[in-house]
């Protein structure tokens, strides 16, 4: 991993209805990011947090999406900044703001590596398209943009589609896709570590085979992390919790594998939302977990 961190925030609250995921990056700060990464030796910066533009509000029958054009818009200068963090050789750290981010984070950080990989630790699959979404909300849609799928607003973003390849990404946690979504993953050969893998597996095998998968056939690899691929009574504030998610412990777990690894170049903690969290416990996590995807050793 790059000895050179760089954080970015991105306080988007545009791609679902719930308001107060815009404090997500502030929250994540307070709780103690910089000095957590410093101590580990890493040179941090923190670029502060992109501006995110005024909502629309509007559910368009057209699109059945909401907030289309203000979403896309931040991403696209999301997309430009990541875009410069990767090209100085930093590694680019996000902080959202909801999922939606991803769209722009992927499209920086892609045009640098031939065969991008992704590993999207999420509850949901975020893989509808307007046609599939039950919620018109782009939060549950930013992985299938990213494979192209979907409205050209989203998908061309930064001017290229696809960012990443189906055979590149591995999804871990989900227990609540969609319909649209299920059909995505059987007809394009996905490969999901759904929690029916994590209990039957456990997390070391689920994260040596996600490793093993991406290892050969990738030149770099994101970590996209919803902060609901945990279980809500350890991540109580986020925005669309789902019963039955990983563990604390088993998150570290895989964060401390993927450090062992050194295949993650690029990350984001998303979908932190501090007015539904009890005491800034999500976020406290999100750095917990940053800190062991960085190399922080309990002995
Ligand atoms: N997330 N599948 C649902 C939808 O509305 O498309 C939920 C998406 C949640 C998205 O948590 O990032
Ligand atoms: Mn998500
Ligand atoms: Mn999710
Ligand atoms: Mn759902």
């Amino acid at each position: 991993m790059e000895k050179k961190i760089t954080i970015l925030g991105v306080p988007m609250d545009l791609g679902q209805s719930r308001r107060g995921v815009n404090m997500g990056p502030s929250a994540i700060r307070y709780a103690g990011v910089v000095e957590r990464l410093e101590k580990l030796g890493y040179v941090v910066t923190d670029q502060g947090d992109i501006e995110i533009g005024a909502a629309e509000r509007l559910h368009d029958p057209e699109t059945n999406m909401k907030n289309l054009k203000a979403v896309a818009d931040a991403n696209a200068i999301l997309g430009e900044k990541v875009d410069g963090i990767v090209e100085k050789g930093e590694f680019p750290l996000i902080f959202g703001g909801d999922h939606s981010i991803a769209i722009g984070t992927l499209a920086g950080v892609s045009k640098h590596y031939k065969n991008l990989g992704v590993i999207w630790y999420d509850a949901h699959g975020d893989l509808n398209i307007a046609d599939t979404s039950p919620s018109g909300n782009i939060h549950g849609m930013p992985l299938a943009a990213s494979l192209g799928h979907g409205h050209p607003t989203l998908t061309d973003i930064g001017g290229y589609a696809p960012k990443v390849k189906h055979e590149n990404i591995v999804i871990i946690g989900a227990r609540d896709l969609d319909k649209g979504e299920k059909e995505l993953i059987k007809d394009k050969n996905i490969k999901v570590f759904t929690m029916h893998e994590i209990d039957k597996l456990g997390m070391t095998k689920v994260m040596e085979e996600a490793i093993d998968y991406l290892k050969d056939k990738t030149d770099g690899v994101h970590l996209s992390l919803d902060l609901d691929a945990l279980d809500p009574s350890d991540c109580p504030g986020v925005g669309t919790p789902v019963l039955g998610g990983i563990s604390y412990r088993e998150s570290h777990l895989a964060m401390e594998m993927l450090a062992e690894s050194g295949i993650i170049t690029s990350a984001e903690f998303v979908e932190v939302n501090p007015i539904l969290d009890e005491r800034n416990r999500t976020a406290t996590v999100a750095v917990a977990l940053m800190g062991s995807l960085f190399g922080e050793k309990l002995l």
